[in-house]
């Protein structure tokens, strides 16, 4: 298997802390995203779309998608579960790591690629090959959302450790890196929130997230 990986971005690095969670060894493929490195040939024939995280197998089968890629190595490697063990907690860590993605992540490249001061984005507001440009409003949308995003996140932690319960799981994952982008747009978890800030520094200190 080979990982294609950038270190800044956020999406790679979801999928960084799961194989380190995993404890596996996945060979990595340092692709430069802020140089446009993405968006060269070489990379193209990787992922025509320019986007990180890929993981390609030994038989140049190739996923393009964080959560294809989480779902594949969980079924390879179950131990310790990531997405659940079984129905019903497979389905409600899917919900909750849909919203992280969602009301954190999303919002958060919402308020940084359309800020045109970001002008090495900010002409393509939708990450990769795709060119889109900024849309102003949707600075202010992100910032809205990201607020509710930390609302959220007070509430789920209010009665357990990690956000799906009592488990580490990618929900927390996804959180993680939500936060950590969410700095890129000054935006950080509110003084106030004290179980959310409870929470990261409790995931921050596990090793995976130094990955
Ligand atoms: N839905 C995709 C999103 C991937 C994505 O947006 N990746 C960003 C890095 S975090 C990227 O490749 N950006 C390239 C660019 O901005 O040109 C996933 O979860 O893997």
């Amino acid at each position: 298997m080979k990982f294609y990986d950038c270190a800044v971005a956020p999406n790679p690095r979801r999928a960084r802390i799961f194989i380190a969670e995993k404890g596996l060894d996945i060979p990595k493929v340092e692709v430069d995203i802020i140089g446009g490195e993405n968006l060269k040939d070489e990379f193209l024939s990787v992922n025509p779309r320019g986007l990180l995280p890929v993981l390609e197998l030994d038989d140049g089968t190739r996923f393009d998608e964080t959560m294809a890629i989480c779902k594949y190595l969980e079924d390879l490697y179950p131990d310790p579960p990531l997405l659940g063990t079984t129905p019903v907690e497979r389905a409600q860590i899917e919900c909750l790591q849909r919203k992280m993605e969602f009301d954190g992540m999303i919002a958060t490249s919402e308020a940084f690629r359309n800020d045109t001061k970001n002008e090495n984005f900010a002409y393509r507001s939708l990450p990769g090959n795709d060119v889109v440009g900024a849309i102003d409003g949707l600075v202010e949308r992100g910032h809205n959302s990201l607020k509710l995003f930390y609302h959220w996140l007070e509430k789920y932690l209010s009665d357990s450790k990690f956000i799906a319960g009592d488990r580490f799981t990618m929900v927390d994952i996804t959180a993680l890196c939500a936060v950590d982008f969410a700095k890129w747009v000054e935006l950080e978890i509110p003084k106030e929130n004290t179980n959310s800030l409870r929470w990261y520094e409790e995931v921050s200190s596990r090793p995976s997230a130094q990955a």
